[in-house]
């Protein structure tokens, strides 16, 4: 039996490569957007709390299983920011353009060797709003950054992240290899191991057998979360 969920995202850029990935899994996947949904205040502090928080909201609205991503980029020469707040770095309103701009302002004078960063991605996947034991996955993929945008694919960051062992940006690789490779491909992939073959067993069931495991991804992990948000 195939399952409806919605993707609690209101990034076109991700929900694109959301439903690249997620095809193919067995689920009928349906936008936020398609429901009217608007997004939730974030004000968790971590990437998995923003997802739990995404995921609730629209499962609540949609009355429907949901999946939410909440990524980022961490930059080490500045402490790990942006962060979880990747979206808005460059101020409220501000699009991917001027956080792109601000990045490299502050990375001005930064050598190569002190430009390595990461992008972060968790997934979350609740039933239904209060599920008290969610799915969530996270992934990180390794890279540094450029001293000028290249490429055209993807979004947000991409023009400036080069893959760590590839040497393009993330918006110079074609799309599907980003998606297979990427921060967000390799969360969902550990969330669809853990959600059973074709996606469509019972996440319930799924996560009866489940204990934090890796996934095939030397850097994804999967875990129950206890009760709270
Ligand atoms: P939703 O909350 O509606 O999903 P959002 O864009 O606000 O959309 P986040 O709070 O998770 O989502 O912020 C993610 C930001 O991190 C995103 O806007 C990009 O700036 C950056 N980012 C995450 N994954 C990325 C990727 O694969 N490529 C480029 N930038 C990425």
């Amino acid at each position: 039996m195939t399952r409806r969920v919605v993707l609690a995202t209101g990034n076109r850029g991700k929900l694109a490569e959301l439903r690249a990935i997620l095809a193919g899994a067995g689920l009928e996947v349906l936008s936020q957007s398609d429901f009217g949904i608007e997004p939730p205040v974030e004000d968790g502090e971590s990437f998995a709390a923003n997802a739990l928080i995404k995921a609730r909201h629209a499962s609540r609205l949609a009355r429907m299983p949901a999946i939410a991503d909440d990524s980022g980029l961490e930059v080490d020469a500045l402490g790990g920011r942006p962060g979880i707040h990747s979206a808005r770095y460059a101020g409220p309103g501000c699009g991917d353009a001027d956080n792109n701009a601000k990045l490299l302002r502050e990375l001005h004078g930064v050598a190569d060797a002190g430009r390595t960063a990461r992008y972060r991605c968790a997934i979350a996947w609740v039933d239904h709003a209060d599920d008290p034991s969610p799915l969530v996955c996270e992934a990180a993929w390794e890279g540094r950054i450029a001293w000028a945008p290249r490429g055209t694919g993807g979004f947000g960051y991409d023009p400036l992240f080069i893959v760590a062992g590839v040497g393009l940006t993330a918006a110079e690789m074609p799309a599907e290899e980003k998606n297979r490779v990427s921060h967000r491909g390799q969360a969902l992939s550990a969330l669809a191991a853990a959600l059973g073959p074709g996606c469509a067993a019972s996440a319930g069931a799924a996560r009866r057998g489940l204990t934090a495991r890796p996934s095939r991804a030397s850097r994804a992990s999967v875990r129950r979360s206890g009760r709270g948000r």
